[in-house]
C-alpha cells in the first residue's frame, strides 16, 4: 500500500511537472517560421550583387594593348597552332627572306656600280644557280603548305556532336545571338557609351565592362573546355564576327550559314569586333565573350529561361553542379542583381536572321 501509494505520489509528480513543462514551454515555442525567400529564378549568375559584371577582363588578354605588335595570346588549340605557326615558320622565314634579298640587292648596287664596274659583264646563263632560284622557292612554299593545309583543315572541322551552338547574326550596328540548343533564347549586343556620352538613365562603360569601343552591354556567355559551334549570319548587310583571342573570324552573309567551331580553353573575357566594313557604324559593334564552366553556363542559360540540350532543363544540370569561379559573386546575394544588364530587353523574334527588328536593342544610335 506504501509502495502503490509512493509509487502513486511520483506518477503525480512526474504527470505535473511534464505539465508544468509543457505550460512553460508551450508560450516560447515560435510559431512556425516562414520559409526563407528563394533567390528569384531568373538571377543572372553572370552579374554582381550591384548588377555589374561578374568577371572582369584582364589587362592584355582578350584585347589589344597599346603598342604592340603582335598577337594577341591565344585561348584556343586552333589560335595557339596558328600562333606557332607564325611565330616558328613564317615570322623567321620571312626575316630570313627579306634580310638575303636586302644583303643581295645591297651587294649588287656596290659591287657592280659604274666606278667599280666600267664595262658591263655578259654573263647569261647559269645552270646551278637557275636550279637553286627555282628549286629552293618549291621547297619553302611546300615547307609552309604543309602546316597551312593541316591549320586550314582544323579550322574548319565540323562540330563534333556536344557541341554547344552560338548564332551570332549581323546588325547595322549592333550583335544579335541565339542559342538555337538551348531553348532558342536571344540576346541583343550593344556598344556601351563613354560616361559623357550617355543620356540620362543610360547606363555607361565601366572598366568592368572592358575597354573603350570593345565593352558590350550584353556579353556572348560561352562555356570553356567545350566545343562551340559558331554559326554567323546578316539581317542587313555583310558583317564579320572575329575575336582575335579565339583565331575566329567568320562574315556573316545575309541570306547564307557560316560555320566554324572552336574551343575555348581558359575562363575570361575576351573582346573583338567587326570585321567587315559594314556601313557607318561598323566601328561601333563589339563582340564581348565571356567564357565561364559549364556548370555557370547552365546556370545563365536557366536565368534566360532556355534549356540543356539533354532535355532536362537548365536548372536541373545547374543544381547539380557545384559552382566555380563566378559562383562566390553568385551567391553573395546576386538575387537582388537586375535580371539583365542591359539598357533594352533581347527582341523577342525566334529568327533574327529573316525577321529584321528595325534596328532592336540600337538604343540611341
Ligand atoms: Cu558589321
Amino acid at each position: 500500500m506504501r509502495i502503490m501509494g509512493l509509487k502513486g505520489i511520483v506518477l503525480a509528480a512526474g504527470l505535473a511537472l511534464a505539465g508544468l513543462g509543457q505550460a512553460v514551454a508551450a508560450p516560447a515555442a515560435p510559431p512556425a517560421a516562414p520559409a526563407v525567400a528563394a533567390a528569384p529564378a531568373k538571377a543572372d549568375p553572370m552579374l554582381a550583387m550591384d548588377g555589374a559584371p561578374a568577371m572582369l577582363p584582364v589587362a592584355g588578354i582578350g584585347m589589344p594593348v597599346d603598342g604592340k605588335v603582335t598577337i594577341q595570346p591565344q585561348v584556343t588549340p586552333n589560335g595557339r597552332r596558328a600562333l606557332w605557326f607564325h611565330d616558328v615558320i613564317l615570322f623567321p622565314l620571312i626575316t630570313i627572306i627579306c634580310v638575303f634579298v636586302l644583303l643581295l640587292l645591297a651587294w649588287v648596287v656596290v659591287r657592280y656600280r659604274r666606278a667599280a664596274q666600267p664595262v658591263a659583264t655578259k654573263t647569261s646563263h647559269n645552270t646551278i644557280l637557275e636550279v637553286l632560284w627555282t628549286g629552293l622557292p618549291v621547297l619553302i612554299l611546300l615547307g609552309i603548305a604543309l602546316p597551312s593545309i593541316g591549320l586550314l583543315n582544323a579550322q574548319y572541322k565540323p562540330a563534333p556532336d556536344n557541341a554547344v551552338t552560338l548564332k551570332a547574326i549581323g546588325n547595322q550596328w549592333y550583335w544579335s545571338y541565339q542559342y538555337p540548343d538551348n531553348g532558342g533564347f536571344e540576346i541583343t549586343a550593344n556598344m556601351l557609351k563613354e560616361p559623357k556620352e550617355v543620356g540620362k538613365g543610360e547606363r555607361a562603360r565601366t572598366d568592368a565592362d572592358g575597354p573603350r569601343l570593345l565593352a558590350t552591354d550584353n556579353r556572348v556567355v560561352l562555356p570553356y573546355g567545350v566545343p562551340i559551334r559558331l554559326i554567323t549570319t546578316s539581317n542587313d548587310v555583310i558583317h564579320s564576327w572575329a575575336i582575335p583571342a579565339f583565331w575566329i573570324k567568320l562574315d556573316a552573309v545575309p541570306g547564307r550559314l557560316n560555320e566554324t567551331s572552336f574551343t575555348i580553353e581558359k575562363p575570361g573575357v575576351y573582346f573583338g569586333v567587326c570585321s567587315e566594313l559594314c556601313g557607318a557604324r561598323h566601328g561601333y559593334m563589339p563582340i564581348t565573350v565571356e567564357a565561364v564552366s559549364p556548370a555557370v553556363f547552365a546556370q545563365w542559360v536557366k536565368a534566360k529561361g532556355g534549356t540543356m540540350p539533354t532535355g532536362k532543363p537548365a536548372a536541373a544540370i545547374a543544381a547539380a553542379q557545384p559552382l566555380p569561379e563566378t559562383g562566390a559573386a553568385f551567391e553573395a546575394g546576386n538575387s537582388t542583381a537586375p535580371v539583365d544588364n542591359a539598357t533594352e530587353q533581347a527582341p523577342t523574334v525566334t529568327q533574327g536572321a529573316t525577321a529584321n527588328p528595325a534596328g532592336a536593342g540600337n538604343a540611341g544610335q
